[in-house]
């Protein structure tokens, strides 16, 4: 069974004072000062399984933690990731957190919390400001590496084969860090091997139905598709939902591989439609809650916190399947 580490791996000099401090769990963040820690918190959406489990593993810690926990859906629009932060601002929580929808546009907004003299987190996703001083940790998974294990597995999958592999890839939302990252490190995985051929690439947007949509349009323009890469599960399964209405076996006649490892992608898994999975773990609240606390106490955090993932062949799915949380 893949191990599943969800172990902090830090990097740069500081020493990692999370695992130092437990569970995060019991007892108050006001450490006697009868104030409550406050987090203002935006999350990206409700656009998937990983993100449902996502948003649950941040609010159930918060309460555990004694966190005062303001939370934003934006529905997947950065606009209103912007304006939420702007309100947190004006509330004056102690410490803002947030899973940037894409990577770009943050400067101006984050300079306003630093001028406001606001810690900010990152956590799932990444921004690309050059300035440093604008977030003080990202905790997080490492996308690149995530796409790498995909296109790892199917140079392995295919090595045997002689002719051309051809690759269909469900893209994640445009310019967010988990698809330009996803899909680099699959390129990369692949790159020595010619006989793969990326013959469409698309955004599904992270989303059931538009994958469904998308897939359905790379079967009607493609004569011959291999393989599916989805950049996450619930492309992934709606791709599925295409694959059979056009009378084609998925994991059969289309091998799958994708990201995630939600509970539903390892039950199809466990029916031979997705054939390798790469886990990418929500389970982020207790690590976030841990970090605000050390932040607001002004004490020094990492500033990259790297979540530890496995990844899934259907028999280790399966096997995983009765104790899968999310
Ligand atoms: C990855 C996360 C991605 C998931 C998707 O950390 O940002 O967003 O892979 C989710 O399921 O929509």
């Amino acid at each position: 069974m893949s191990k599943r580490v969800a172990s902090v791996l830090v990097t740069g000099a500081m020493v990692a004072v999370l695992a130092a401090c437990g569970s995060g769990g019991g007892g108050s963040a006001d450490k006697g000062s009868g104030h409550k820690l406050v987090v203002g918190f935006s999350q990206v959406g409700a656009e998937s399984g990983w993100r449902t489990a996502n948003t649950k593993s941040i609010q159930e810690a918060a309460k555990k933690a004694g966190v005062e926990l303001k939370f934003s859906d934006a529905q997947q629009k950065q606009e209103n990731q912007i304006k939420a932060i702007r309100s947190f601002i004006q509330q004056k929580v102690d410490v803002i957190a947030f899973s940037p929808v894409v990577e770009s546009g943050w400067d101006t907004v984050l300079k306003e919390a630093k001028d406001a003299h606001i810690p900010v987190i990152l956590t799932d996703r990444a921004v690309d400001s050059k300035d440093e001083s604008l977030y003080v940790s990202f905790l997080g998974s490492d996308f690149v590496e995530e796409g790498k294990k995909a296109g790892e597995w199917l140079v392995k999958e295919y090595a045997a084969a002689s002719g051309d592999v051809n690759v269909v890839q469900l893209e994640g939302t445009t310019g967010s860090a988990p698809a330009n990252d996803r899909k680099s490190g699959f390129a990369d995985a692949v790159k020595g091997e010619p006989k793969f051929k990326v013959v469409a690439s698309q955004t599904g947007d992270f989303t059931r139905a538009k994958g469904k949509e998308v897939m359905q349009a790379f079967l009607k323009s493609q004569p011959k598709i291999d393989v599916l890469y989805a950049h996450n599960d619930d492309m992934a399964l709606g791709a599925i939902q295409a694959i059979e209405e056009a009378g084609r076996k998925p994991g059969t006649d289309i091998k799958i591989v994708s990201v995630d490892g939600v509970k539903d992608a390892f039950t199809a898994m466990s029916q031979g439609k997705i054939n390798f999975d790469v886990e990418c773990n929500p389970l982020l609240g207790d690590q976030l809650m841990d970090l605000a606390k050390k932040v607001k106490a002004g004490e020094q955090v990492p500033r990259r916190i790297k979540t530890e993932e496995g990844t899934f062949t259907p028999e280790q799915a399966t096997a995983a399947l009765p104790n899968r949380q999310y």
